[in-house]
């Protein structure tokens, strides 16, 4: 991820101007450090760890981090102690923030809202509530070809909804079946996976993935030989704290026992080689839980995925996160080959070309631990070790570090229609691969 401060600077907070609550106000006396050394990165890393900073942004070489009022004189202890420098960019992040979403809040620019109770389509120019998602997931599943359904409930009893858009169910859908559809394949359709929302604050991921649903529900071609199976968002108590108090909250919200810090980063709470690059402190923003699955979350979307894998044709899954624009392929937890590595590399450039053709945005395919770091209990790692899916990614939505998490909602339509030019483009080879029966080379 590519951190430019000076970009960071002018965050337009378009996102978080429809906040009711204040979600700055934990942030008070925060402050962001800018750490140039390649040698401080090691240090910052076990810092994070041990759950005494937050990561914001960071390069091979460089790391941008978060640090509390509590820690900031142990931590500068620390760095100073083993001589590195670091640069206050900001001295006061709730200032800050509120200080932009002032400046912004005029010029806001609303140009479509929910009703009171519903949500026809989901929103393009604001990030949306989780209880405006609800309502849109609602109207969704009016439509016969799609199923909406609760897998199972979060740790402060919210919904955790799957999305399956359902294969060859064009009849009756003329409007929606142009000639330029292909035939449909005689042999069992394939499945694949999408997830957004794992991580609380990066809200383009849900944003992106709602849109996504909505674009396949409407196009029935891409669904001809494909379930696709959705959940929009993962992690809905993460989310919902990231709206009301902190903005920049990652983990669930499981209060842990015989700690102050709350929270389990899901993304480090699957069980496969569960522990590796992720921390036992539950400060931490890494932190992996007591044990593997100890996440209601987590046990619901493995319960899910492993019925969808079950049926046998599970080819595809892809986590949606942000930001850094990055397709990673598995490992996470060894720099070891992952088996189909090459496919994989293969099939994630199919997804980069078509992707960069509409706005001209670049994604990099890359390996998760060589490339980007060392992490396991990872979706990604656990659908490949596991459920052996041939094809597995973990995508880095935009942008490459100028408004990071904070991305204005203008940016949700673009980075939506050129991860769905993207994803259509891998659809279709892993579809025309199954039709002539392993003969395309991809
Ligand atoms: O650290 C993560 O969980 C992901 N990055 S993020 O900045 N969105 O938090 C990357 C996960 C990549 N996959 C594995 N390391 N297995
Ligand atoms: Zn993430």
């Amino acid at each position: 991820m590519m951190w430019r401060w000076q970009h960071w600077m002018v965050v337009l907070l378009v996102t978080v101007a429809a906040v009711s609550g204040n979600n700055y106000e934990g942030l008070a006396g925060h402050q962001i450090w800018s750490l140039e050394s390649e040698l401080a990165v090691e240090l910052v890393d076990q810092l994070q760890a041990q759950g005494l900073l937050d990561v914001v942004a960071h390069t091979e070489r460089t790391r941008t981090v978060r640090v509390t009022p509590e820690f900031a004189s142990l931590v500068q202890k620390e760095l100073h102690g083993a001589g590195h420098n670091y640069s206050v960019k900001v001295e006061d992040l709730a200032k800050h923030l509120q200080k932009e979403k002032d400046e912004k809040t005029r010029q806001i620019h609303r140009a479509e809202s929910c009703t009171a109770t519903s949500c026809p389509f989901p929103l393009t120019y604001s990030y949306m509530t989780f209880q405006q998602m609800e309502w849109y997931l609602k109207e969704l599943a009016k439509n016969p070809w799609v199923e909406v359904r609760s897998i199972g409930r979060s740790i402060l009893d919210r919904d955790i909804w799957m999305v399956h858009i359902k294969s060859g169910e064009c009849k009756g859908r003329k409007e929606l079946y142009p000639n330029r559809c292909r035939r449909r394949a005689s042999s069992k359709p394939m499945a694949v996976w999408l997830e957004g929302g794992i991580h609380a604050r990066e809200w383009i991921s849900p944003a992106v993935t709602l849109q996504l649903i909505h674009q396949i529900t409407k196009d029935c071609c891409v669904t001809q030989d494909l379930d696709v199976y959705v959940v929009p968002m993962a992690n809905p108590d993460g989310y919902v704290y990231s709206w009301t108090t902190d903005r920049f909250w990652r983990k669930n919200r499981r209060s842990n026992s015989g700690s102050t810090c709350d929270g389990v980063d899901l993304n480090r709470n699957w069980d496969y080689h569960f522990g590796v690059g992720a921390s036992d402190e539950p400060c931490s923003q890494v932190y992996k839980g007591t044990k593997a699955f100890s996440e209601p979350e987590t046990q619901a979307l493995r319960d899910a995925m492993l019925q969808v894998a079950s049926k046998g044709n599970l080819k595809l899954m892809i986590a949606f996160h942000s930001y850094g624009q990055v397709l990673m392929y598995p490992w996470g937890w060894t720099a070891d080959k992952a088996p189909d590595q090459q496919d994989m590399v293969r099939l994630g450039k199919s997804f980069v070309m078509k992707a960069k053709s509409n706005y001209g945005t670049h994604y990099r395919v890359i390996n998760a631990a060589n490339d980007f770091y060392f992490a396991s209990g990872s979706t990604d790692d656990w659908s490949k070790g596991v459920l052996k899916t041939k094809y597995v990614y973990t995508l880095e939505l935009r942008d490459e570090g100028g408004h990071g998490f904070d991305l204005p909602a203008t940016k949700i339509l673009p980075n939506s229609m050129e991860v769905l030019a993207g994803l259509k483009a891998v659809f279709r080879k892993i579809i025309s691969k199954k039709r002539t029966t392993n003969t395309v080379v991809l």
